[in-house]
């Protein structure tokens, strides 16, 4: 078997060792777009370049190195019968629930502005709004949204959660559809994105979507920039009807250096690291899918490119 690892961003030398000990059978090319097409059936991505397919014209199986997958799909020349294998969890739940308990507590506990007062040595004590007060709606209960939610319900937040199909998830209340949104929405003063991008899910938070929202309320997007229009958070921030905002993910990344977002006092943000790929849980994905894959099982995570994720 022979992979090609095609990830630009990351620096295949830290991978290959750890997928050559893994998988000690395979042999691993790296992407080169100036050398002669490796003839590799299967490829690692992360953000490939769209000339990966045109120069690689034998790969029938590529193994995302995340979760989403929308970077892939809108690359014009993906051939329509390469099958895309999509990261699942791999220690990317934990990462997010730690970020959005982390991005609700600042505020819930008021963490964020004891931070800030540390500096003028005072010990003054806020006064908090119960966790009863703080109802969440997780977009998305998915891998990673279903962890966020079930931990946030498990800490006694009251916890709504959002899918396209119909789902349990222990003790969220759940929704699904279009037809189900404007009850999450009117439930929800915590909103928190986890769903993937699609033509579906694209700029869907927007100032009318933020105004169903209970008034005050907290905006965590961790799941894809492009599924929020920017000027319209903007505009909730001013108006009040969104209090604050803690951004991973942007329309624009890098986000630009003189985006409003960076100097607004009531939003926080970080550079796209929510949850981040870990490559030993990554590779033990990967060598045990292939497992199956040589064994003739079916595999789970095979992105159904109808739905977009
Ligand atoms: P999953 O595919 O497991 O879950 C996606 C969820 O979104 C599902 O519950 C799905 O519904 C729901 N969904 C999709 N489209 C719609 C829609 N149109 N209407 C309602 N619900 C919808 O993905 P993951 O949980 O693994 O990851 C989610 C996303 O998080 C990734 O696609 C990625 O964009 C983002 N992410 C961001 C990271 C970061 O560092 N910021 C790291 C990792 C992921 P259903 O269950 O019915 O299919
Ligand atoms: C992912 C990401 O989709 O890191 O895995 O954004």
């Amino acid at each position: 078997m022979h992979i090609l690892f095609a990830c630009p961003r990351h620096d295949a030398q830290q991978w290959l060792p750890g997928l050559q000990a893994a998988l000690p059978d395979v042999k691993f090319s790296v992407w080169d777009e100036s050398g002669k097409p490796t003839g590799a059936q299967i490829a690692l991505v992360w953000q490939p370049p769209a000339s990966l397919f045109t120069h690689e014209t034998g790969l029938k199986t590529i193994f995302n190195l995340g979760a989403g997958v929308d970077a892939i799909l809108a690359l014009p020349t993906l051939p329509r019968d390469v099958r895309i294998v999509r990261l699942e969890d791999a220690g990317m739940s934990a990462q997010m629930t730690e970020y959005v308990i982390h991005a609700l507590t600042s505020i819930t506990r008021n963490f964020g502005e004891y931070a800030r007062r540390q500096s003028d040595h005072g010990w003054t004590t806020l006064d908090e709004v119960p966790r009863s007060q703080w109802s969440v709606g997780v977009l998305g209960l998915g891998v990673v949204g279903a962890r966020v939610a079930t931990t946030l319900a498990a800490l006694e937040y009251p916890v709504a959660g959002w899918s396209r199909s119909q789902k349990t998830v222990e003790g969220v209340r759940t929704y699904c559809g279009k037809e189900g949104l404007a009850d999450f929405l009117g439930a929800t003063r915590v909103l928190v994105n986890v769903l993937p991008l699609t033509d579906e899910t694209r700029n869907m938070i927007d100032g009318a979507l933020l105004n169903q929202l209970q008034p005050g309320a907290i905006v965590i997007n961790v799941g894809r920039g492009a599924s929020l229009v920017e000027a319209d958070l903007l505009a909730a921030l001013e108006s009040g009807q969104v209090r604050a905002a803690a951004l991973d993910v942007f329309q624009t990344e890098p986000l630009p250096a003189d985006h409003p977002f960076w100097s607004h006092p009531r939003v926080s943000i970080t550079p796209h690291i929510a949850a981040r790929t870990l490559r030993e849980e990554t590779i033990a994905q990967l060598a045990a899918k292939l497992s199956q894959i040589a064994r003739g099982e079916s595999i789970s995570g095979v992105v159904q490119r109808d739905r977009g994720y």
